[in-house]
C-alpha cells in the first residue's frame, strides 16, 4: 500500500532545512545561504516514489519553513508564525538540528514548541559531514531529552549521506493512501517567486551584516511573450536605508553586475531559456514593518484563531 502525507521541516535558522529539501526533491526549489533567516515563507515541494524509480507511488509532501528565531520586525513575526502554524497541520514533523553546533537557548525554545506536538516528531541531525563519528553518540544522548522522538536520523544534506534512510523513516510514519498531488507536481512556488528568490540568493551571497536581512526582491514584470527565445524579468531590490544602496550597487556598478550575471545564469539553467534580467535598487524605508509591502512580497500573514478574552475578576 503506498503512503502519502505532509512533513514539515522545522528548526533554527541555518540548520540546513532548505538544503535538505532541495536534496530530497532533486531541484533547487528553496534558496540557501550561509546567513540565518534565508527562507521567508512556506515552500511546499513533493518527493515522488514512482514505480519507474522502483517506488510504490508513495509521496512525501514537504513543507519547508523559515527558521524559528526571536522576531524583531513584522516580517519576522510572519515568518515564525508560518513555521509554527505548520506544526498543527502536518502528519509528521521533521525537526532539523545543525549537529555541528552546541544546543543553545534558541534550541530550548524550539524543543518546547515541539513538546506539544501530537504527531510523530523525527529529529534530523544535519551536517554530520562536519562531525567526527565519536561526537555523534553523545550528541544523540543529549538531544533525546528534548522530546519522545519517533526516530533520530543523522544526515548530511550537503553530501546526501543518510538521506535515503531519512526518507524511509518519514514514509513509515505517514498514513497509507493514494497520492495527494499529480505525479509531475514539484512545488507550489510560482515561477515569479522562484525567480525573485534566486536573485535574492545572489544578494545574500555577496552581502554581509544587516544587508541580507533588510533586502527584498520584487518582480516588476515577468514577460513571457517570447519565452522560447528570451524571458524578460524586471526586478527591484529593496533596501531599507539610502546608505545601503551604494553597497548593493558597488563601485562603478560592479556588485550589481555580479549579482545580475550570476542570477541570470542560474535563471537560464532553471527556465531552460535565455533570460534578460533587469535589476534596480530602491530604498523602501522600514519595509520589514510595512504590512502592505509584506503582502505584496508574498510573505503572508498567518491568521491565528482568536483567543477567548481573559475574564476580569
Ligand atoms: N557542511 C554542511 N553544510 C550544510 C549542510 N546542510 C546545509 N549546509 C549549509 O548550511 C547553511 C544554511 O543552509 P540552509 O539550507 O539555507 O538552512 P535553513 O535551515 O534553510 O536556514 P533558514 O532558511 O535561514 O531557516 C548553508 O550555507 C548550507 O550550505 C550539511 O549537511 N553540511
Ligand atoms: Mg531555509
Amino acid at each position: 500500500m503506498p503512503r502519502a502525507g505532509y512533513v514539515s521541516l522545522i528548526g533554527r535558522p541555518n540548520a540546513g532545512k532548505s538544503t535538505l529539501l532541495n536534496r530530497i526533491v532533486g531541484t533547487k526549489v528553496a534558496i540557501v545561504s550561509d546567513k540565518p533567516q534565508t527562507t521567508r515563507n512556506r515552500i511546499v515541494a513533493v518527493k515522488h516514489f514512482d514505480a519507474a524509480d522502483g517506488g510504490d507511488g508513495s509521496q512525501i509532501v514537504f513543507v519547508d519553513t523559515p527558521g524559528i528565531h526571536r522576531p524583531l520586525h513584522r516580517l519576522n513575526v510572519r515568518m515564525v508564525d508560518a513555521a509554527v502554524e505548520t506544526l498543527r497541520e502536518v502528519d509528521v514533523v521533521a525537526l532539523v538540528f545543525d549537529a555541528s553546533t552546541k544546543p543553545g537557548r534558541g534550541d530550548d525554545y524550539v524543543s518546547k514548541l515541539v513538546a506539544n506536538v501530537k504527531q510523530p516528531v523525527v529529529l534530523v541531525l544535519n551536517k554530520i559531514d562536519l562531525l567526527s563519528k565519536s561526537a555523534l553518540l553523545p550528541l544523540i544522548g543529549n538531544l533525546q531529552s528534548w522530546h519522545e522522538f519517533a526516530a533520530i536520523v543523522p544526515v548530511s544534506a550537503a553530501t546526501g549521506d543518510g538521506v535515503d534512510r531519512l526518507e524511509r523513516v518519514l514514509l513509515e510514519h505517514l498514513p497509507e493512501g493514494a497520492a495527494l498531488y499529480p505525479e509531475d507536481y514539484l512545488t507550489d512556488q510560482p515561477e515569479r517567486a522562484l525567480a525573485a528568490e534566486r536573485v535574492r540568493e545572489k544578494v545574500l551571497a555577496h552581502t554581509r551584516a544587516e544587508l541580507p536581512f533588510s533586502t527584498a526582491v520584487a518582480i516588476d514584470e515577468f514577460d513571457e511573450s517570447e519565452r522560447e527565445r528570451l524571458l524578460r524579468i524586471y526586478c527591484t531590490i529593496w533596501v531599507e536605508h539610502e546608505s545601503q544602496k551604494p553597497i548593493v550597487i558597488g563601485r562603478g556598478g560592479e556588485m550589481i553586475k555580479r549579482i545580475g550575471s550570476e542570477a541570470r545564469l542560474d535563471l537560464e539553467r532553471f527556465f531552460d531559456t535565455k533570460v534578460f534580467l533587469d535589476l534596480r535598487v530602491k530604498v523602501n524605508p522600514d519595509w520589514r514593518n510595512n504590512e502592505r509591502t509584506l503582502d505584496e512580497l508574498g510573505v503572508p500573514e498567518v491568521k491565528r484563531k482568536p483567543r477567548p478574552p481573559k475574564r476580569r475578576s
